[in-house]
């Protein structure tokens, strides 16, 4: 029993290192599905209703990518963009993940009103390559 604990202890401890939002989900908890790989951004449903919404993210890419969950008017392509940056602005933030590794998945949950929204990875550079989509809350 002793050595069962030391184990599950170190496991842990292994898990939780990174710091990420790194939490697995199912997907008939989630409302909506986020994929992302290098350099995409995809749902699984181009509206959701109104309310509390758990947005479930997966990175099956090979970069780290993050969510950035945006309530806008503005098209996808024509956020504003620092350049020296490379990331784009957040405005309407509503809700984000912490960078994502490789593999990794999160679930984020939101109150989203109706409306237009923009979802982005702001990872450096990663905007600009393409990881942006729409979202309509209706
Ligand atoms: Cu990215």
């Amino acid at each position: 029993m002793k050595r069962l604990g030391a184990l599950a202890l170190a496991f842990a401890l292994v898990a939780g290192a990174c710091g990420e939002t790194v939490a697995a989900f199912q997907p008939n908890e989630v409302q909506l599905v986020v994929e992302m790989t290098d350099y995409k951004l995809l749902t699984n449903a181009a509206t959701v209703r109104p309310g509390e919404t758990k947005i479930g993210v997966r990175n099956r890419g090979s970069q780290p990518h993050d969510l950035v969950v945006l309530r806008t008017d503005i098209a996808p392509d024509k956020l504003p963009y620092d350049a020296g940056r490379a990331k784009a602005d957040e405005p309407g933030l509503v809700a984000r993940t912490k960078e994502l590794r490789a593999g990794g998945t999160a679930a984020v949950t939101a109150t989203l009103e109706p409306g237009q929204y923009v979802l982005i990875c702001n990872v450096a550079g990663h905007y600009g390559l393409g990881m942006r989509s729409a979202l309509k809350v209706e």
